[in-house]
């Protein structure tokens, strides 16, 4: 293997950082924008910690151009960010908020002049509640809305987008929107949780169809979360749990997707809602995989849960962020070996970084060491999946900004650049400092 100083970046390599519409809009109802599902969610007791809710989130929405310029200055080559369904289309389909899209013009074209390239997700999880309300991701009817949404966005902004992904982590939405109430819209049943991954890889499949017919050029892919799933105790239970959660977790969508096929104990209980054609329709070419990857996770035997199943503990002495996920930076060099070999396809690395409670210090300066050593560490590991063959050809960093995180709201901080909720100000923390001095280097 070469040693680190003999190393280089291919110089096509692409670095960047990733965001979503609804963790980091706010306007929620500004400009006809409309209730997503995870507006609904925020406003249930006790779903969201603190109550939180991403109505002002990092107003980005107003914000971009200073968003804009601060990744202009930490010198990245692309951004990823996600459109917001119920703010180009209101009710889902049919009338379509011009203003709207008119925000996603602007955006694109100030990523642009700044000398960045647009990478555009079409879904993050922000479904127009207009649909949910007709069924949602369990009404079969919601992949062809799906594929009319991309036909919309595909039109609008293909002359200035290269770059599209279907989804974002397919399998954490739907397992926990429908199978363990972490997610919008919080179902908890089995059948409802197998209609909504069989219709989420239709409506992937219609929407790929849709946007080679409409973009010949475009480079096409999806992103999915993978990580190892460990049993937590060395248990029959906990390996069986392990193994039904990695199915779940880590092949549900890419082995469908790619292979033609779902691995073997989700595919006899989704049998009944395969129609003939559909898996024809689901498995199309695509053009990257894009790989989502945090760290370990850890699974225990629970007979209370969907699918008897539950999240374990991580061993008490596992590496940590300081949020506590257990980090595990071999496993992420493994996984992108084993991944290039398995689906055969370039990837992007299109989300992986750390939580923290990073504050403002004294001085007005935010550091955030432990940040800093994991995307040393993960960087490293990248590399040496790259020396042992792996075909990866970019790395975002999951956040640009400190966001809204979902259900733990405001708490747990993912960003480059700390946000100040109170006044909205942005202070670039340490690890944006080295960042921008990593990315400077790998360019050479
Ligand atoms: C991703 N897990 O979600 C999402 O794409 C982002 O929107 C999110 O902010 C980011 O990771 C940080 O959480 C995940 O339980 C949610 O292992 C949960 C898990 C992993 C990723």
């Amino acid at each position: 293997m070469p040693t680190e100083a003999a190393f280089s970046w291919p110089r096509e390599f692409v670095w960047g950082v990733s965001t979503s519409s609804y963790q980091i809009e706010g306007a929620v109802a500004e400009d006809g924008r409309a209730p997503s599902i995870w507006d609904t969610r925020c406003r249930m007791a006790g779903k969201i910690a603190n109550g939180d809710s991403g109505d002002v989130a990092c107003d980005h929405y107003h914000r971009y151009p200073q968003d804009v310029a601060l990744m202009r200055e930490l010198g990245i080559g692309a951004y990823r960010f996600s459109v917001a369904w119920p703010r180009v289309l209101p009710r889902g389909r049919g009338q379509v908020n011009e203003k709207g899209l008119d925000f996603y013009d602007r955006l694109i074209d100030a990523v642009l002049a700044a000398g960045i390239e647009p990478w555009l997700c079409l879904y993050h999880w922000d479904l127009p509640q207009a649909l949910d309300d007709l069924g949602g991701w369990t009404n079969r009817d919601c992949a062809g809305w799906y594929a009319d949404y991309a036909a919309l966005i595909a039109r609008r902004f293909g002359d200035r987008v290269q770059r599209w992904a279907t989804f974002n982590e397919f399998s954490v939405f739907t397992l926990f929107g429908y199978a363990i109430d972490w997610s919008a819209p919080g179902v908890t049943d089995r059948d409802a949780h197998l209609r909504a991954i069989h219709h989420v890889n239709l409506a992937h499949g219609l929407g790929v169809g849709v946007l080679r017919d409409l973009l010949p050029q475009a480079s096409i892919g999806a992103i999915h979360n993978r990580q190892v799933v460990w049993p937590e105790q060395d248990c029959d239970a906990d390996r069986a749990a392990a193994a039904l959660l990695d199915e779940h977790w880590n092949r549900a969508f890419p082995d469908p997707q790619l292979l033609g096929h779902y691995p073997p104990q989700i595919a006899a209980a989704i049998e009944p809602y395969v129609r003939g054609g559909d898996m024809a329709t689901i498995c199309r070419r695509l053009d990257w995989f894009g790989l989502n990857h945090y760290g370990p996770i850890f699974a225990k035997a629970d007979p209370q849960c969907t699918w008897n199943f539950a999240w374990g503990e991580a061993p008490a002495d596992a590496p940590r962020s300081a949020l506590g996920w257990p980090t595990w930076p071999a496993a992420f060099r493994d996984e992108l070996i084993d991944l290039s070999r398995r689906y055969r396809l370039p990837i992007y690395v299109t989300e992986n970084g750390a939580g923290g409670s990073d504050s403002v210090g004294a001085d007005g300066a935010v550091d955030d060491p432990a940040r800093v050593a994991y995307l040393r560490d993960y960087t490293g590991a990248l590399r040496e999946a790259l020396q042992a063959g792996a075909d990866v050809r970019g790395y975002f960093v999951w956040s640009l900004l400190d966001n809204f995180e979902w259900g733990s709201g405001y708490g747990p901080r993912f960003g480059l650049v700390h946000v100040d909720y109170t006044t909205q100000q942005r202070t670039p923390k340490t690890s944006f400092g080295w960042y921008r001095a990593f990315i400077r280097d790998a360019r050479g």
